[in-house]
């Protein structure tokens, strides 16, 4: 079943039992992550589906770096746009995702597209726009001390580019770069 065919404001219950066994999460929290999908999906075009553009309107910001890659991270089928089962699968990694889960696709938002690195100017690109969606943290990192965090971030692994196994380690050390990441189902 392509996500696409769920259009409209209301999941049918064999719908919801399916997504519920997917994302092992309450139909609650099906439907409050489904309700927040659709506000989205209709705004430019009522076809249950999020396009880059209300993508955007989504998140609440301008279009940036790290907008583009959420996008691409959580399009799986690369069709340019999102449908509810893509959503779901995505969110549901930061809610009740494994560990492993979670460093894949944070891993996925912070490499450098063309190397599939960690590369120094991905990281920074990326760290920065996070930092200006966290209130606390915007005025405590400024480019320099973003730029000492990455420098030292590298110091970890001793390379100049980051593969997967050592981004693993990173995290390891880290494990607050994934509470970034953290969805709060609340304030859907
Ligand atoms: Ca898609």
């Amino acid at each position: 079943m392509g996500g696409g065919s769920i259009t409209g404001n209301s999941l049918k219950q064999s719908e919801i039992i399916q997504f519920r066994r997917m994302a092992s999460l309450s139909n609650d929290i099906i439907l409050k992550i489904h309700n927040h999908f659709s506000k989205f999906s209709v705004m430019k075009r009522d076809d249950g589906l999020i396009d880059y553009e209300e993508f955007c309107t989504l998140i609440n910001r301008k279009e940036n770096i790290l907008i583009f890659k959420l996008f691409n991270c959580m399009d799986l089928n690369k069709d340019k746009k999102i449908n509810f089962r893509e959503f779901l699968t995505f969110i549901s990694k930061f809610i009740s995702g494994t560990k492993e889960e979670q460093i894949r696709i944070t891993y996925k938002i912070f490499t450098d597209e063309e190397k599939n690195l960690i590369t120094f100017e991905s990281l920074f690109k990326i760290m920065k726009e996070i930092f200006q969606n966290i209130k606390d943290l915007e005025d405590f990192f400024d480019d320099y001390s973003l730029t000492n965090l990455i420098k030292e971030t590298f110091q970890i692994v001793q390379s100049q580019e980051i593969n997967y196994d050592e981004y693993k380690l990173i995290i390891e050390k880290n494990p607050s770069i994934l509470y970034w990441f953290k969805i709060n189902v609340n304030n859907l």
